[in-house]
C-alpha cells in the first residue's frame, strides 16, 4: 500500500462532531493499551502521526485521519481501563457504540486482542455485537514481538477459538516491518 498522504482530521467527543460520511472508513477498536494507535501509525509508516503511551487511556476522542484523500483510518478510545471513572466510561461506550452501529460509511473493524493473552469478556463481548450489527471484522493480534517463537502458534489456536473465528488472525508487531502489508491486503 502506498501511502501518499495522511492528516489528521479531527476528534470527536460525541457523534454530531464526527466529519460529514463521505469517505469509506476503517475503525480500530480494542482494549486500551493493546497498540490501536501504534498499529495505525505502522500501518501509515509514521512514527508519530497517532499518539500513543505505555498508560492506558491515551486516545479518549475518536479521531479520523484522512489517507490519500480515499478513505479514513478511525482511532477508537480504548475499553476496559479500570482507572477510568464509571460515568467517563459509560460516555465513552455510548460514543464508540453511535459510532460502531450507526456510522453508514464505515467498511470494517479492526478488532485488536493482545497476542499474549486469552481475548477478554469484553473482546469477546464487541466481536459478537459487530457480528450482530454485520459489521465485517477483522482481527489482528498485537505485540507478537512479545512471545516466543514457539509459542505463537498455541495462542493464535487459542484467540481463534475464544472468539469462534473461521479464519487464523492476522498479527501484527510495531518492531517488525514485514507483516504490515498482509493487513492492507485485508482492508
Ligand atoms: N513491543 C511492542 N509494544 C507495542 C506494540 N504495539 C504497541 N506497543 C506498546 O504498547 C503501548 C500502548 O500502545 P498504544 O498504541 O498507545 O495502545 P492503544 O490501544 O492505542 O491504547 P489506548 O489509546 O490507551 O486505548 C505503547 O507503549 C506501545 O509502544 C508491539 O507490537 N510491540
Ligand atoms: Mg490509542
Amino acid at each position: 500500500m502506498k501511502i501518499h498522504s495522511a492528516e489528521f482530521v479531527l476528534s470527536a467527543a460525541s457523534p454530531w462532531q464526527f466529519p460529514v460520511p463521505s469517505l469509506p472508513e476503517i475503525a480500530f477498536a480494542g482494549r486500551s493499551n493493546v497498540g490501536k494507535s501504534t498499529l495505525i501509525n505502522s500501518l501509515l509508516n509514521r512514527k508519530k502521526l497517532v499518539k500513543t503511551s505505555s498508560t492506558p487511556g491515551k486516545t479518549q476522542l475518536i479521531n479520523f485521519f484522512k489517507i490519500n484523500d480515499e478513505f479514513y483510518l478511525v482511532d477508537v478510545p480504548g475499553y476496559g481501563f479500570a482507572k477510568v471513572p464509571e460515568s467517563v466510561s459509560k460516555q465513552w461506550q455510548r460514543l464508540i457504540e453511535a459510532y460502531l452501529q450507526e456510522r453508514e460509511t464505515l467498511r470494517k473493524v479492526v478488532l485488536i486482542v493482545d497476542s499474549r493473552h486469552k481475548p477478554t469478556a469484553q473482546d469477546r463481548q464487541l466481536k459478537e455485537w459487530l457480528d450482530f450489527y454485520q459489521r465485517p471484522v477483522l482481527i489482528v493480534a498485537s505485540k507478537i514481538d512479545k512471545l516466543k517463537r514457539g509459542q505463537i502458534q498455541k495462542h493464535l489456536k487459542q484467540i481463534k477459538q475464544e472468539l469462534s473465528l473461521d479464519k487464523t488472525p492476522l498479527v501484527h508487531s510495531s518492531l517488525e516491518k514485514g507483516r504490515r502489508e498482509e493487513i492492507w491486503k485485508d482492508l
